[in-house]
């Protein structure tokens, strides 16, 4: 069942230091206002590929980041939320989707292969093809003994291929965190049209721990803590996609917005005006990012 209540725990957000909580909302404003500046920019028909927009999904990669520090990352196609939140540079992201050689992946790999590597952030790019990061994060943490963190989406979690590594890891007890960003689509097509098993029970199975919670960013912060000693371990976030899977467009109201509930929390917890400060500085910035951005783009001969 989806709620957005999901296995939450009460007050748990005073569990968490202000500077924690203001910091996870620093990143969500970010992603959001860059993911909506993306969006004006995919629109203005600047960007030529796919693109998949985390608008919605904000919270689960803010919460990680916070939680879950300095993993390598196996992300998929829908990741400029990982991207941001670890502290990939917000330049090379507009850089990469508006096709500049400047970009994190030169300009050729796009929103669904965006690969930024540096000592501080470890983001490996992704091929496309749904899930293939589960057994390439799974072979490097094993290779290395590093620690990991693989994101799958709901219907990547279905591929024999994930499920045979998550397995394997398990069994070799690979330092891996597996989050499930769980939109309950596949395009279009909702889980219980597609399985009637669930992914954190297979987790269990396989003997890992497990654990399946709506996007509360605390929550997330909570189990995350609470997982990291206990690797290989699965954390299934219910995450609210609000934008069509490929592109910009707009089905439905979303089913709950994460970024606006956090928002009032942070009310409740006497943080109003700091969120209204944060908020505001991430428009100013992600605005400013984009409007030379793409005066760069435009400058230069990508598009013609
Ligand atoms: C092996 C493979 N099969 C099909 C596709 C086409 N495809 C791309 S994304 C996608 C759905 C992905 O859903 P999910 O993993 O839940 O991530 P979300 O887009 O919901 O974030 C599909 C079917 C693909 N890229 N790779
Ligand atoms: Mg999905």
């Amino acid at each position: 069942m989806r709620s957005p209540d999901l296995g939450s725990i009460k007050d748990i957000s005073k569990q968490f230091s202000r500077e924690e909580s203001l910091e996870v909302f620093r990143k969500m404003s970010l992603i959001r206002y860059f993911e909506l500046q993306a969006k004006d920019a995919f629109d203005a028909k600047l960007i030529k590929m796919p693109i998949y927009l985390s608008v919605g999904q904000e919270a689960v990669a803010a919460a990680l980041s916070t939680a879950y520090p300095n993993p390598h990352i196996f992300g998929q196609h829908r990741c400029h939320d990982l991207y941001l939140a670890y502290g990939g540079d917000s330049s090379e992201l507009a850089d990469e989707l508006l096709h500049l050689p400047s970009g994190c992946a030169k300009g050729m790999g796009g929103s669904a292969s965006i690969h930024f590597y540096t000592d501080a952030v470890r983001m490996h790019g992704h091929d496309g093809l749904m899930g293939t990061q589960v057994p390439i994060g799974v072979g490097y943490a094993l290779a290395t003994g590093k620690k990991c963190l693989i994101v799958a989406g709901d219907a990547a979690s279905e591929e024999d291929y994930v499920i045979s590594a998550m397995g394997y890891a398990a069994h070799k007890k690979a330092p891996v965190l597996f989050v499930g960003m769980d939109n309950n689509l596949s395009i279009l097509t909702e889980v219980k049209v597609r399985r009637n098993w669930k992914m954190a029970d297979l987790a269990k199975a396989f003997g890992m721990s497990a654990v399946e919670v709506a996007d509360d960013p605390w929550i997330i912060m909570h189990y995350a803590r609470e997982l990291s000693p206990k690797l290989p371990a699965y954390l299934n976030a219910q995450v609210v996609r609000h934008l069509w899977h490929s592109g910009t467009g707009i089905d439905s109201a979303p089913e709950w917005d994460r970024y606006a509930m956090v928002k009032n929390e942070l009310q409740r917890l006497g943080l109003g005006n700091e969120a209204e400060k944060i908020e505001q500085e991430a428009k100013n910035f992600t605005e400013k990012l984009w409007q030379d951005r793409r005066k760069v783009q435009q400058e230069s001969s990508v598009l013609v």
